[in-house]
């Protein structure tokens, strides 16, 4: 299939059209296929003007983000966009739909671009651990001014087909027919005998103009300590205010070189495919549909119910939240309410914005108001009798075809669907706290829940602005389970010699914004002292605190002080007595750790057990659990999630140390599973594991 068609329309103006679905990536053969038109075109007496246009909804996505890291293909991106520009003949982008990375990039090249109303334009490279490579950080600044362009470029997000053109980085908005209006501004060009270059456009860069730039790079730069493409972004843009236009090309180019190699990009373009394998159902297929979601009921105003309510509503998804009196449900919706006004204060929403999201939450008392619900999701208290209790009643209340979902976090979800006559009905949609904010969704799947509606869950998910991930059942799913294993792996290590800020200090310098203990006096540690009651697990310095009444910062005091109620804790001398005297306890010699021994010993019996996971069938790939834990738990994006990370580590060492970690604490628990002591002999990587 041509990736590239040429037409000649004979009326003076030759169209060439990219067609590489499904988001007309800039691949080679594209490259190659633009370049040979273009040339030719050029060459072809009766074609004075030019255009540029793209089949489907993308105009286009950006370089292949799967070529890079792999031998370069000419022309390259840059080679192309040079014969673009240095054409004698008007060459217009005719851009419907998205233009990203190097599709922007491509238009900016042209000496013309026309929009459609639903036209996007952007540079997320950041998010790919990049920057623009294409010329993006030396025209951008030509057409903005060095601070504007830096900050979108910073960002990543797109501006609309109407920002585009009121900033000037379009030449004209077309709200009838796209290629007509490209067209005609083609031939006007000719016409004119003009091929305007973005590259000779100066004079944008006022003093106060550098100014603004050098203060928002510096700022930058400190925020971004572990990310070097933020730094080269800023290098390329002073590149494109300091010298002449080849000369802050060549700085874009060799900076972007650099990154592409780099392990954080590495990492974030591992995300960036992970997000998308995530939607692959393992056994389902394209020809299952979803059913309809026309309406939502939830069950239980608490905090978890509250937050999934707002994300119904959010969605635009009509939902009535249910309590089972009167004062609860009044509570909830209090809450829900002082959410959205906390929103309106910040100017994260407008006060219009929030009465349409409220007009769409109905509260009520009793199941029954969720006899017409299509989807009913359950947040009520984590004990099984009163999810038993709950799901018995929905099965009389609720209509054919209603999916039941349970919001629970760590219960069995086929124990659940056996309490109904529809357990094909039952799914786990477990959000992650705050509800209405995180992205994370796990996709339970019981032993009896029905194609469509798997695939239904993941519909809605999206549509809910969260990213589902399909897992299986067993006690804490994905990613509560392998949490276990570092809140447990964090004990440990505070009885062998470790203090709470130092193990905290090592994981924020890993990366995380905040370290386990912090963390657990944030959430209140009184949650987890429950739960470990109910099912006979230990926690020795944490029990022993909350036994205290130490919960953290709502008691003013937990592993860390909060005086006057600070919301960042200080060194308790108390408790690190405490710690000490327990280690003595249990007969522990104590000894210091350094901050990458405490790394290995949080991350590697995660590793462990994300192992473990896989081989269960419980997470359907490896890269699954690396987003779980980045969308769940704040693992640094940057390091590409629990598992890539220990894929860069190499199983080897990893096998080693746990080894090595097991015999000292004789945690048998920690001996490395058959999967990883397979990798370390096979030299193998997590990547390429498919589990099921
Ligand atoms: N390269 C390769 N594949 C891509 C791609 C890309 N740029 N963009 C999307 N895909 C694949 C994706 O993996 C999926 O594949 C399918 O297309 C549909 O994607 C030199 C260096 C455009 C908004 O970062 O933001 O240009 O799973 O599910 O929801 O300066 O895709 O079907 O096998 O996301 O409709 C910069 C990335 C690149 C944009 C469409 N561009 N893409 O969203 O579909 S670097 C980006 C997106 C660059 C230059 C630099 C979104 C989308 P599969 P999808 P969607």
């Amino acid at each position: 299939m041509d990736l590239v068609r040429v037409e000649n329309r004979g009326t003076g103006l030759a169209l060439l059209t990219i067609a590489n679905p499904p988001v007309n990536a800039l691949a080679a053969p594209v490259r190659a296929g633009l370049a040979e038109a273009i040339v030719a075109v050029g060459r072809d007496p009766s074609v004075r003007a030019i255009v540029i246009a793209a089949d489907g909804k993308a105009f286009v996505a950006g370089a292949d983000i799967g070529e890079f890291g792999k031998p370069p293909v000419s022309p390259s991106l840059p080679d192309l966009l040079q014969i673009i520009e240095q054409s004698e003949k008007p060459v217009v982008a005719a851009i419907q739909g998205v233009a990203f990375g190097g599709g922007f990039e491509l238009a900016l090249a042209c000496h013309g671009r026309i929009v459609g109303p639903d036209a996007r334009l952007g540079l997320p490279e950041i998010k790919l651990g990049l920057i623009p490579g294409a010329g993006g950080t030396q025209r951008l600044p030509r057409l903005l001014g060095a601070a504007p362009a830096f900050a979108m470029m910073l960002d990543g997000k797109p501006v609309n087909a109407f920002k585009a053109l009121a900033l000037g980085l379009v030449d004209q908005l077309a709200d009838g027919d796209l290629l007509a209006a490209a067209n005609a501004y083609a031939l006007e060009l000719a016409d004119a005998g003009q091929s305007p270059q973005v590259r000779t456009r100066v004079g944008r860069f006022t003093t106060e103009d550098r100014a603004d730039f050098e203060a928002a790079a510096a700022e930058a730069i400190r925020r971004s300590p572990k990310l070097p493409n933020v730094a080269a972004l800023a290098e390329a843009v002073r590149a494109a205010m300091d010298l002449p236009f080849d000369e802050g090309l060549a700085v874009e180019r060799a900076r972007f070189l650099s990154l592409v190699d780099d392990p954080t990009s590495k990492a974030l373009r591992h995300v960036f495919f992970a997000e998308r394998a995530a939607g692959r159902i393992p056994g389902i297929g394209k020809e299952v549909k979803a059913r309809p979601i026309a309406q939502a009921a939830v069950i239980g105003a608490g905090t978890m119910g509250g937050g999934i309510a707002m994300s119904f509503a959010e969605a635009g998804i009509p939902v009535t939240l249910i309590e089972v009196e009167e004062a609860a449900l009044q509570t909830g919706l209090g809450r829900v309410r002082a959410n959205y006004e906390a929103s309106c204060k910040r100017g994260s929403l407008s006060v219009e914005d929030m009465k349409k999201r409220l007009g769409l939450i109905r509260g009520a008392v009793g199941l029954e108001a969720a006899a017409d619900a299509d989807v009913i999701v359950e947040a009520a208290f984590e004990e099984m009798g009163v999810k038993a209790g709950i799901f018995g009643a929905l099965d009389r209340i609720a209509k054919p075809g209603a999916i039941l979902a349970t919001n629970t976090s760590y219960l069995d979800v086929n124990a659940i669907a056996a309490c109904t006559s529809r357990p094909a009905d039952v799914v786990g949609l477990h959000f992650f706290s705050p509800a209405n904010i995180m992205r994370l969704l796990e996709v339970v799947r019981g032993a009896e829940t029905a194609p469509d509606v798997l695939v239904t869950s993941f519909e809605l998910g999206r549509k809910l602005g969260k990213l589902p991930v399909i897992v299986g059942v067993c006690h804490g799913f994905v990613g509560n389970r392998i949490l276990a294993k570092r809140s447990q792996a964090a004990e440990r290590l505070l009885l062998a010699g470790a203090l709470p800020h130092e193990i905290d200090a090592a994981v924020t310098d890993f990366g995380f914004r905040m370290g386990p203990f912090a963390m657990a006096d944030l959430a209140g540690q009184d949650i987890g002292w429950r739960v470990r009651k109910a099912t006979g697990a230990r926690a020795p310095v944490s029990d022993a605190l909350c036994e205290m009444g130490r919960f953290g910062q709502k008691t003013g005091r937990g592993f860390y002080l909060y005086p006057e109620g600070a919301r960042k804790g200080t060194r308790d001398p108390e408790t690190e007595a405490l710690i000490a005297r327990l280690s003595e306890e249990q007969g522990i010699a104590r000894r210091s750790f350094t901050p990458d021994e405490i790394i290995a010993r949080l991350f590697y019996p995660m590793v462990n057990e994300g192992a473990k996971i896989l081989e269960e069938g419980i997470a359907a790939r490896a890269s699954d659990i690396d987003l779980i834990w980045i969308n769940g738990y704040n693992w640094p994006a940057f390091t590409g999630g629990p598992m890539h990370w220990a894929d860069g580590i190499g199983f080897d060492r990893i096998v080693a140390a746990l080894d090595e970690i097991a015999t000292e604490t004789g945690e048998d628990s920690l001996r490395p599973t058959a999967l990883l002591r397979r990798l370390a002999e096979s030299g193998e990587v997590l990547a390429n594991v498919v589990a099921l």
